[in-house]
């Protein structure tokens, strides 16, 4: 599909709403407290957008939603972008000065949020110029609105803004490893057109589909894959309000909702794998699909995973910024640890340092161009110049293609290490080491040694019954080095609880290379 094929007065509540005239009664979401029909959510939909409009909200305007994945967030989203404002999805894991400045950067006039949520925003409610407005879900106290009563009276029939295909339905802050958090906008053509791309020809979905995602609603990958990409082709989603950690809450969700299609990241996946017996004690038999995101699947966790359950993880990289998912390995067609292969309706480039295209099987910094793409950074120039360029966006990370088109992912640009002047993709010596029978999750950053010379340092969280010791960091080195060349084993081994991570999962690496700086200054330091 192309934008051109879209009416040029499109809204994407059409991703709901061609849901009506065959399956209006056909149940579109399963939750733990609510289990909705098309028709039901459309009649929510439309009254969220009369209440929405009786508040005078404008299109244009941006409605924040802080709350659980749940039916409410699922209708606030539609009901904003039906009225032609956009849905800003915020992240429920922030902390109140986050919140303090999207609510300032986005010029949110409305926002709808759970109860159990408010306390986050409470201590910076008094000093907001833009927020006129806060709708409770759950109980609301004093002045506050509820949602409910304040949905009640409306009525249930609603025609959508006419809004150009290319004007602004969604809003995501997509946090950097250094300053604030970007915030990126999409088309209402970019729903669809994601939705076409990789949910239907690359993914396969179908209406007979059941779509659960441990991704939230919030990012962009749980957006698509768990609302968007299901309801273009008339399947059902179900919805998880619980933590992504909380593996055994997830699981007692696909043995209750059956569903289909699991999404799900590679940290979860191995979360799952070191619980014991899981495949035993949940019934995983509905599912055909399971899908990984956000940071690169390690072949081992696929093999396992294949092992344990019989089914293939699909992995595929996406972005805010894209939306969604453009290369993707699919049903039948997967190189484990590879990402895959371009999804078709994007053009991928891999160029060298002075813009040059990469020879093949070298690695390089990764462009891509697509109908998908953001056009900008909201009110950061600088930072959007330097990403995007043109037609083609600067993801940022580094890739080689394999002989036979597959794109391997090789750490982000300002991941990569150099060691002995030759790059060393951290990546490459993760998805070794995890290999390790002691090892659940590691990350590899670039410390300097006692010459200053930058070396490859390995943070690893061990397994339940495992004691970190030097003999195992010994053991662990070794056993990198009979696999991989040995200037790219790490050089210490630093055994963690836990690595740090951003709240859409991904290692904070910025953080692991303070700690990194710390040990090398102990190093120096005892030397003297
Ligand atoms: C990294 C991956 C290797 C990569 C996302 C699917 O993750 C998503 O969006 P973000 O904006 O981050 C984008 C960055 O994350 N990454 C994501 N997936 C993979 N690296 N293999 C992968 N499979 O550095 C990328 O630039 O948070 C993923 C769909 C929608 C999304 N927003």
């Amino acid at each position: 599909m192309k934008a051109s094929d879209l009416p040029l007065y499109y809204n994407a509540v059409d991703i709901l709403e061609r849901n009506l005239p065959d399956r209006a009664e056909k149940v579109a979401l399963y939750s733990p407290d609510r289990t909705l029909t098309f028709q039901q959510v459309a009649d929510e939909v439309n009254q969220v957008g009369n209440a929405l409009r009786a508040l005078d909200v404008r299109a244009g305007e941006m409605v924040g939603i802080l709350t659980w994945d749940s039916a409410e967030w699922v209708t606030a989203f539609f009901g904003t972008i039906k009225i032609g404002a956009i849905a800003l999805g915020m992240n429920t894991l922030l902390t109140p000065p986050e919140y303090d400045y999207i609510l300032r950067d986005s010029r949110a006039r409305v926002l709808i949020v759970h109860q159990d949520l408010l306390p986050k925003i409470e201590p910076i409610l008094q000093d907001q110029p833009f927020l006129e407005q806060v709708i409770v879900i759950g109980n609301a106290q004093g002045s506050l609105t509820s949602f409910n009563e304040w949905i009640a009276e409306q009525p249930t029939d609603l025609g959508p803004a006419l809004t150009h295909r290319e004007d602004s339905a969604t809003l995501n802050y997509s946090s950097g490893t250094t300053g604030q958090p970007k915030g990126i906008l999409h088309a209402q053509k970019d729903l669809p057109i994601t939705a076409a791309l990789w949910g239907k020809n690359v993914l396969g979905l179908r209406e007979d589909d059941r779509t659960f995602a441990v991704a939230k609603l919030f990012f962009t990958f749980g957006t698509g894959g768990n609302l968007i990409f299901p309801w273009f082709v008339g399947a059902s989603v179900v919805l998880y309000p619980g933590s992504p950690r909380e593996m055994d809450r997830v699981l007692e969700m696909i043995d209750r909702f059956q569903p289909t299609v699991f999404y799900n990241s590679p940290t979860g996946y191995a979360i799952i794998l070191a619980m014991e017996r899981f495949a035993e004690k949940y019934d995983l038999s509905s599912l055909r699909l399971c899908v990984s995101a956000g940071e690169a699947l390690p072949a081992p966790i696929w093999q396992r995973w294949k092992e344990q359950t019989g089914l293939e993880i699909i992995d595929g990289i996406g972005s805010t910024e894209v939306y969604h998912i453009f290369i993707s390995n699919r049903p039948g067609d997967i190189r484990p640890g590879s990402s895959g292969r371009p999804v078709p309706g994007y053009e991928l480039k891999i160029v060298d340092e002075d813009g040059a295209e990469a020879p093949q099987g070298e690695i390089g910094n990764l462009l891509v161009s697509g109908e998908s793409v953001a056009l900008s950074y909201l009110h950061q120039y600088e930072r959007s110049r330097q990403t995007f360029q043109g037609p083609w966006l600067f993801t940022g990370d580094k890739y080689y293609v394999d002989e036979d088109g597959y794109y391997w992912h090789a750490g982000r640009s300002d991941d990569m290490i150099k060691a002995g002047g030759i790059w060393v993709s951290p990546m490459e010596v993760e998805s070794v080491l995890i290999g390790h029978a002691a090892v659940v999750e590691c990350a590899i950053v670039g410390r300097a040694d006692a010459s200053d010379l930058t070396k490859p340092q390995a943070f690893v969280v061990l397994k339940a019954g495992y004691e970190g010791s030097p003999e195992l960091e010994q053991e662990l080195i070794q056993y990198a080095r009979d696999q991989i060349a040995p200037y790219k084993r790490p050089r210490w081994v630093k055994f963690v609880d836990q690595l740090p991570k951003t709240a859409t999962g991904k290692i904070q690496r910025f953080r692991l290379r303070e700690l990194a700086e710390a040990l090398h200054d102990e190093e120096v330091g005892a030397a003297r």
